[in-house]
C-alpha cells in the first residue's frame, strides 16, 4: 500500500498545461466581514453591478469543521451508498494502491452529496445563506446542484474559464447563484477563484470543448481579472453568467471547497439545443 503519490504520477498531472497570463491579476476582490446578517442593500447593488459579492466570515471555524468532516466521511467511502466521487482522471488507477487518507488526495470532485451527508445538507440550507441567495434571485431557491471542489496538492487541476450557465438546461433568463464556500485557505497558489467583474452583463458567451466546456483561451479579458482569495469560511456569491476559472494547485497546499447553485423554486428547463443556440460555438463564426 502506498503512503503517497509518486513522483512520476505528479509529473504526469503537471504536464497539462495552460497559458500562465490566464491567471494573472490586476486586483484582489474586496469583500465585506460580519457574515451573512452584513448583508445590506448596497451588497446587493454591488452585486448585480458586478456579479459576485464576498463575504469572507460568512462560516464560522466550528462549521467548517463540522462540513469538512462530512466531505471526509463521503470521501473516504464511509457511506457506501454515495457513489459520487470522481477522481482526477490520469490518477484514477492508481485509487486501489494508496491507503484512505492519501485516496482523498486523488479526488477532484464529489457531486450530488446533500442527500447522503446531512453536514453537508446543513449548509446548504444555511439560515444566512439562503435569505442572501433568495434577497438575490427574488424568489425561493431550490438548490439545483452541489459539489465539492478539490485541488488536491501539487495534482489540482485547473477549471478553465467558464459561464456556469453554459452547463445548466436552465431557461437563459433565469437567475442563477452560485455559492462557493472555502474550506481551506485558497490563493494564488494553490488555485482560488479568479473572476471578470461584470462580466455577467454581457450575455451568455461561446464556449467551446478544448480542455474542459470554456471560454476560448484568447477571449478572456484577462486585463480585467480580479483574484479572490477566501481563508476557510469566506463564501463567494455569483451570478451564473459570470466569467470564471481556477488555476492548478501547484502548491503543497490542499485547497477543498464547495459550490452550490439555486435557482427559482420554480424555475423549468430547456433542451439542450437551446442552450447550445446561446453558448455553443457550433455553426457560428467563432474560432478557438
Ligand atoms: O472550484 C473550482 O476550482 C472551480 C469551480 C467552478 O468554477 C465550477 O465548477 O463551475
Amino acid at each position: 500500500m502506498l503512503k503517497s503519490i509518486s513522483k512520476d504520477v505528479i509529473d504526469a498531472a503537471q504536464a497539462i498545461l495552460y497559458p500562465s497570463e490566464l491567471y494573472s491579476y490586476d486586483s484582489i476582490a474586496e469583500g465585506i466581514w460580519g457574515g451573512f446578517e452584513a448583508v445590506t442593500d448596497a451588497e446587493m447593488q454591488f452585486f448585480h453591478k458586478h456579479g459576485y459579492l464576498v463575504i469572507h466570515d460568512a462560516f464560522t471555524p466550528a462549521e467548517v469543521r463540522e462540513t469538512l468532516d462530512g466531505m471526509l466521511h463521503l470521501m473516504d467511502g464511509k457511506n457506501p451508498d454515495f457513489r459520487g466521487i470522481q477522481y482526477e482522471p490520469k490518477l484514477v488507477k492508481q485509487k486501489s494502491d494508496l491507503s484512505t487518507k492519501a485516496r482523498r488526495d486523488i479526488i477532484r470532485k464529489i457531486a450530488s452529496f446533500v442527500n447522503f451527508e446531512p453536514r453537508l445538507k446543513a449548509i446548504s440550507e444555511h439560515e444566512g445563506l439562503i435569505k442572501v441567495v433568495q434577497h438575490i434571485i427574488g424568489a425561493t431557491p431550490k438548490l439545483f446542484q452541489d459539489m465539492g471542489l478539490i485541488k488536491p496538492p501539487h495534482i489540482g487541476s485547473e477549471k478553465p474559464w467558464h459561464q456556469d450557465c453554459a452547463y445548466f438546461n436552465l431557461p437563459l433568463d433565469t437567475p442563477v447563484v452560485a455559492a462557493w464556500i472555502a474550506l481551506d485557505e485558497a490563493t494564488a497558489e494553490n488555485g482560488c477563484m479568479h473572476i471578470i467583474s461584470g462580466s455577467h452583463r454581457e450575455g451568455p458567451v461561446v464556449h467551446f470543448n478544448r480542455r474542459d466546456w470554456q471560454i476560448c483561451d484568447t477571449h478572456v479579458p484577462v486585463d480585467r481579472e480580479v483574484m479572490v482569495p477566501l481563508k476557510a469560511g469566506g463564501c463567494l456569491l455569483w451570478h451564473g453568467l459570470l466569467h470564471h476559472g481556477t488555476p492548478a494547485n501547484r502548491s503543497n497546499l490542499r485547497r477543498r471547497a464547495l459550490q452550490f447553485h439555486y435557482c427559482p423554486e420554480s424555475t423549468g428547463s430547456i433542451e439542450t439545443e437551446e442552450r447550445m443556440e446561446a453558448f455553443g460555438s457550433e455553426g457560428k463564426d467563432v474560432e478557438c
